[in-house]
């Protein structure tokens, strides 16, 4: 499935029904008087998310969306059917922003969480509606009101337990491949992951879920490399996962780096809780690896995690330790909504 996170889209609800001008003409009835009956409401535009998409890829083919208008009233005092509803589906964590003030209009987190975000128009009102004492035979008809339109931005950011975050070629495909049954594609050049990916971990019981995004490299934030478009998909993880490859001659600069690019991006991404794991421990001599990690542990001030994304070595030490932290996560989240 091909991936996009950013969509602009026109929508329009529908206008109300016409009211009706109509007399009553029976036979054998003299002075039948006004039947005209009122217009139908026009159909609502609804934006639902669901947790069946991850992608906004369906709204590149269709960007203009409308709901029925609300049919005409008719004589015989019937009123007009109400246009049918229209209902944009959109993975959760999309937000949307009108097109004009900018303004975010919602933010839609939860599953079939929903909103209106065009309101179909009134019908209008038929000719018996206008009928008083003084005025028995009322040739007034209102016209249905016009709908609601509008166009919205919808942006998708990924909602994930952990975001994996590092230079190009860390690994972090290979531990999203190892970890879940995601099926990213791994390979030995910079950039291989082009777009951010989804995988579900299982660990003794407990699911969470993994967000693998492209490789940040000095100057993204100023658009280098993939740039750091794509740590939009962060902003939604409690947890980074920050993926060093031990390989590389100094992993404290590295690991620098990246945190400037989290600081530079401006969505306050440096203050989340943030786990870093020294991985390709396969590669090294067993010496050589834990001197670089004491090395890197010291600069951080806090524990850095030995991983073998090839081997699956030090999997579990990494996730005994995260999971308390990630269901405590969890819970607090509940406890707002
Ligand atoms: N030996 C060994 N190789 C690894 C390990 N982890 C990753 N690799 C290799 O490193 C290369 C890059 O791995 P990827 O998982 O594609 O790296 P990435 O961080 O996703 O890179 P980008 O998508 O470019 O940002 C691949 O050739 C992997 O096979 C590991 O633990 N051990
Ligand atoms: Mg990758």
């Amino acid at each position: 499935m091909k991936f996009l996170d950013r969509a602009k889209i026109y929508v329009k609800a529908g206008d109300g029904g016409n009211g009706c001008c109509s007399f009553r003409h029976e036979k054998f009835i003299e002075f039948g008087g006004p039947d005209g009956g009122d217009g139908g409401r026009g159909g609502d535009v609804f934006v639902k998310a669901t947790r069946n998409l991850n992608t906004l890829i369906d709204y590149r083919y269709q960007q203009h969306f409308r709901a029925e208008r609300g049919k005409h009233g008719k004589g015989h005092q019937k009123t007009g059917a109400k246009g049918t509803d229209t209902t944009l589906y959109v993975p959760c964590g999309t937000q949307i922003f009108d097109d004009t003030t900018g303004f975010m209009i919602a933010d839609l987190v939860l599953e079939n969480q929903q909103i209106l975000l065009a309101q179909g128009g009134r019908g209008g009102r038929g000719n018996i509606r206008f009928k008083t004492s003084t005025n028995q035979a009322p040739t007034r008809a209102d016209p249905g009101e016009l709908g609601e339109e509008l166009v919205v931005w919808l942006h998708m950011k990924l909602i994930a337990d952990i975001g994996l975050i590092g230079l190009p070629n860390a690994g972090k495909s290979s531990f999203l491949k190892a970890a879940t049954k995601a099926r990213p594609k791994v390979a030995n050049y910079p950039f291989t992951t082009l777009h951010p990916q989804l995988g579900v971990a299982c660990y003794k019981g407990k699911e969470f879920v993994l967000a693998d995004i492209p490789g940040l490299i000095a100057g993204a934030h100023q658009g280098v490399g993939l740039g750091d478009r794509f740590l939009s998909h962060i902003e939604r993880c409690s947890h980074v996962l920050h993926l060093i490859d031990a390989t590389l001659e100094n992993p404290c600069e590295t690991y620098q780096i990246i945190r400037h690019e989290l600081a530079s991006y401006g969505a306050e991404l440096e203050h989340k809780r943030e786990w870093v794991a020294l991985n390709k421990k396969d590669l090294l001599p067993q010496q050589d690896f834990e001197k670089t990690r004491e090395k890197l542990a010291a600069h951080l001030g806090q524990p850095v995690f030995a991983l073998s994304a090839q081997t699956q070595e030090g999997f579990n030490a990494l996730f005994d330790a995260l999971l308390p932290a990630l269901v405590c996560s969890t819970m607090a989240v509940d406890d707002v909504s």
